[in-house]
């Protein structure tokens, strides 16, 4: 019988062409799957198998197979009943001066040498970029991934043409400046089971935003099982377990089974720039930040900005026991995010606040198998829509039902030494702008996302010595194909620019 199965699913494959349909599985595969899942006490997930279509089996039994309930029961009991935190409370400190530097008051040549030397190393073909945009937009209020989203620019340009953009100026200053007409920024996108589809067609619609296709690498992370407060894993329907992404910690175990870490070592690249997808004002590849992460020959670092008040909710870079390590706002305490610096009362005393804009050495991804089983899983209490594996009646929950397990990018960094980290302090009206909040919130949402960009195009023009005239305070955009970071706008000294205005060539050009 199951050989029968068997060629019945290869050749419906074989027919669809889809060499993803998930086949129904022998007695035999069943039989050993079904015992690991009683074995974890977790069998209430075949709860309605045998009453299933083919298809349904295939599909359930494919997404079983891919976890170990033993694991998923382990993460869980850790989640459900964490340890109690050892006795000698861990010292936070902030970060010692010797692992940060901040551009704020970095000496000009120093700044100049940084960035010669990031471009230096991008004209190499040694820098890749990696983006996180799997997460989903809950807090926007918008379905589609955020990378999508259009804050209201006068070019429309979404988040995602925005930073391809930057990738393709970036490209070029540096062929610019070394000569070499061969330079590639890789531009490695982590997406979601829910962002993926989206994600990949948007990009395709819009031609890679100008970028050549086998330059940009779209992968998947991975998804866990939610939970049940009593520890079972939740089914979504009859023959779906509820799932989430595994947070953007799960960017390292999926840089290594995409495929992404050995891709980055046939095109011989030694830096990486990975960052958060809703940051509008990201400088993506910035090759000061590049130029500095190599110059101090660090493994990671990271760009962190002031802290805009004890409230915000950001995650605070930090040492913890002498490593480097970040607390993320939703795990701080109110005492910590309070506390105040002893030689400053004015200032926060834990004020480096995290940005998503990290820098790796590559030979710190090569290392990833060895420790990314250690990376810790935080607890989201969530209501999670669930079937009663009792009577198959649908729950949708009124209050959390519920965990769902994720992993968070910064918690490698306790891996290092503090030798082989840095940090460094950038300008926020700058470099960071992030879109998390839906429209008319005030704070954090596409308006002020949009008045950022616009706000700092009108000062780079400003500075090359255009006068902006504006009846409310609007400001300009520039094309990120036109500047990086303010340079090469020579063309509009003396110029009149009425706000509110998009500048997007040089003057004169076709
Ligand atoms: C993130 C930071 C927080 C602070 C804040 C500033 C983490 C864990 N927390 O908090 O410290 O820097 O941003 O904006 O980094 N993502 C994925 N897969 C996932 C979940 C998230 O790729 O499963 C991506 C997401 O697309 C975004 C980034 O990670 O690019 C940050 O995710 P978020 O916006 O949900 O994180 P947030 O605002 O809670």
């Amino acid at each position: 019988m199951d050989a029968i199965k068997e060629t019945v699913n290869t050749a419906i494959g074989a027919i669809t062409g889809d060499k993803t349909t998930a086949r129904e599985p022998s007695d035999q595969q069943l039989q050993q799957v079904r015992a690991k899942y009683e074995k974890a006490g977790q069998e209430q997930v075949f709860a309605f198998y045998d009453k299933l279509s083919s298809a349904e089996k295939a599909a359930l039994f494919e997404q079983l197979s891919d976890f170990d309930p033993e694991y998923i029961n382990e993460l869980a009991d850790k989640a459900l009943h964490p340890p109690k935190t050892e006795a000698t409370e861990s010292t936070l400190e902030p970060l010692s001066p010797s692992a940060t530097c901040s551009v704020l008051d970095s000496k000009e040549e120093d700044l100049k040498r940084w960035y010669e030397q990031g471009l230096d190393l991008i004209a190499e073909n040694k820098v890749a970029v990696v983006l996180m945009a799997g997460g989903q937009g809950t807090r926007l209020g918008s379905s589609a991934p955020k990378g999508c989203y259009d804050i209201g620019l006068p070019s429309k340009k979404s988040l995602f043409q925005l930073q391809g953009e930057r990738i393709a100026k970036v490209e070029e200053l540096a062929r610019k400046k070394s000569g070499k007409a061969d330079v590639t920024v890789p531009w490695y996108v982590m997406t979601s089971g829910p962002t993926r589809g989206p994600t990949q067609k948007f990009f395709e619609e819009n031609g890679y935003f100008g970028l050549k296709k086998e330059n940009v690498v779209i992968f998947e992370q991975g998804v866990l099982p939610c939970i049940s407060n009593d520890g079972k894993i939740l089914l979504e329907s009859k023959s779906k377990v509820a799932v989430a992404p595994d947070g953007n910690g799960g960017l390292y175990l999926a840089l290594v089974k995409s495929g992404v870490v050995a891709d980055m070592g046939k095109r011989g690249i030694q830096h990486i720039h990975a960052y958060c997808v809703d940051n509008c004002l990201v400088k993506v590849a910035d090759p000061t930040f590049i130029g500095f992460s190599a110059s101090k020959n660090v493994d990671i670092a990271t760009k962190v900005v002031r802290k805009r008040n004890a409230k915000e909710s950001v995650g605070l870079i930090l040492q913890k026991n002498g490593r480097p390590d970040v607390v993320e706002y939703s795990e701080i305490s109110a005492e910590d995010a309070e506390a105040k610096d002893p030689n400053d009362p004015e200032l926060l005393k834990f004020r480096a606040a995290n940005i998503v804009n990290h820098y790796y050495s590559y030979s710190f991804l090569e290392s990833i198998p060895q420790w990314v089983k250690k990376l810790p899983h935080h607890v989201a209490r969530k209501k999670i829509p669930y079937v009663n594996t009792e009577n198959g009646e649908t729950i949708k929950p009124e209050k959390p039902n519920g965990i769902k397990l994720e992993q968070f990018v910064f918690d490698c960094f306790p891996f290092l030494t503090l030798d082989k980290f840095a940090c460094m302090e950038v300008k926020r009206e700058d470099e960071f702008s992030p879109l998390k909040n839906a429209p008319g919130t005030g704070e954090d949402d596409p308006d002020t996302s949009k008045k950022d960009i616009m706000a700092q195009g009108a000062k780079w023009l400003q500075a090359a010595g255009a006068v902006i005239v504006s009846e409310n305070g609007e400001g300009v955009e520039v094309s990120p194909l036109l500047s990086y970071g303010g340079e090469g706008l020579e063309f509009v000294k003396a110029r009149t620019i009425k706000a509110p205005a998009y500048i997007y060539k040089l003057e004169g050009e076709a």
